[in-house]
């Protein structure tokens, strides 16, 4: 779905105090798209600010400072006039700043432009309209690399300089998860940016190295010493509980070796989170979809929000971790 065009974009931000915000722990996808459009901005004369919620993980981190992108966390949003959101498309994802954010658009006190590569629905921030979302890309810096570059650009195009292709790389590399899933439009894409970078395929890998913190690796080794295992006819489902980093731990544990990896927490909002992870194989072979087949049925039950895609997704509600593991567990049996 696209409904802006870059012209119209520009023409919405000029003159504006623009915020591009990348959704609660921000990742390299996330930031990397942010300050793409940052750096586009910038040739069109506009000022901007690059934010995160409140949480940014240590790989984000660590390309701001190599590339000296500045970043604030925390905003205060009536200090802006239009937000862009990048990566992100429900007030679940703002974390911290979901109140005052829902407030301000509510009130018609900021405009909005959505970025992502998530599925969408009725309950996201904007669904049509000031939105570019295009649920066929791999990550929103390949969204955004498409957008601002059209496919008939000269080898020089004027809005799309070396880093902002390094930054598209970053992207797509980290949410393929190394190539693990991709498209040959992801892959020739990634190829013309890599050469436009002027950079090599080991600078782009080691920015995607995963670099954890001690928080999260402890988070997931005790998740690890918590989890559990459920076989199911064939599949073999690991499910567990931490009260942080769940979707950094489901695709922890998914690479142990399960088909399906779901891991349950209470977060600081005192909502429950669900992370689903599934083998790209396994999903393949049985036409599974984290989302079709597992959150919408689990929505109907419990209610909450969800977004993903059908091999990482996530639901966040209402209920207790074992009640929300449960109730997952119960539709993948009947599913399978
Ligand atoms: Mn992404």
């Amino acid at each position: 779905m696209n409904g802006l065009s870059k012209s119209k974009v520009i023409q919405l931000c000029k003159n504006k105090r623009v915020l591009l915000l990348t959704h609660e722990h921000a990742d390299l996808d996330s930031f990397c798209s942010a300050a793409m459009f940052q750096r586009f901005l910038n040739k069109q004369k506009i000022n901007s600010t690059i934010a995160v919620p409140s949480h940014i993980n240590e790989q984000a981190k660590h390309i701001s400072e190599s590339l000296n992108i500045n970043y604030i966390s925390n905003p205060n949003l009536t200090n802006f006039d239009i937000v862009l959101i990048f990566d992100l498309n429900s007030f679940e994802q703002l974390g911290s700043l979901k109140e005052s954010f829902m407030n301000l658009v509510s009130k018609k006190l900021i405009e909005v432009i959505v970025f992502d590569h998530h599925v969408s629905n009725k309950n996201c921030i904007v669904y049509t309209g000031n939105c570019v979302i295009d649920e066929t890309m791999f990550s929103t810096t390949q969204l955004i690399y498409n957008f601002l570059d059209t496919p008939n650009t000269k080898p020089k195009s004027k809005d799309f300089d070396s880093v902002m292709h390094f930054l598209n790389c970053v992207g797509i590399l980290e949410d393929t998860g190394h190539f693990i899933v991709s498209s040959s439009k992801a892959f020739s894409d990634f190829a013309i940016s890599l050469k436009k970078s002027n950079k090599s395929y080991a600078d782009v890998l080691a920015f995607t190295k995963n670099e954890f913190d001690n928080a999260e690796r402890l988070a997931l080794l005790k998740a690890a010493q918590r989890s559990q295992i459920i076989q199911i006819k064939e599949v073999v489902l690991i499910t567990s509980e931490v009260s942080f980093f769940q979707s950094f731990v489901a695709t922890k544990l998914l690479n142990f070796g399960a088909h399906i990896a779901l891991v349950s927490g209470i977060e600081k909002s005192k909502l429950c989170v669900l992370s689903a992870r599934a083998d790209s194989l396994f999903k393949e072979k049985n036409n599974f979809n984290l989302v079709r087949d597992l959150l919408i049925p689990l929505k109907e039950k419990l209610g909450g929000e969800i977004g993903g895609h059908s091999g990482a997704a996530q639901w966040k509600g209402k209920g207790t971790p074992q009640e929300v593991l449960s109730a997952a567990t119960e539709i993948l049996k009947k599913r399978f």
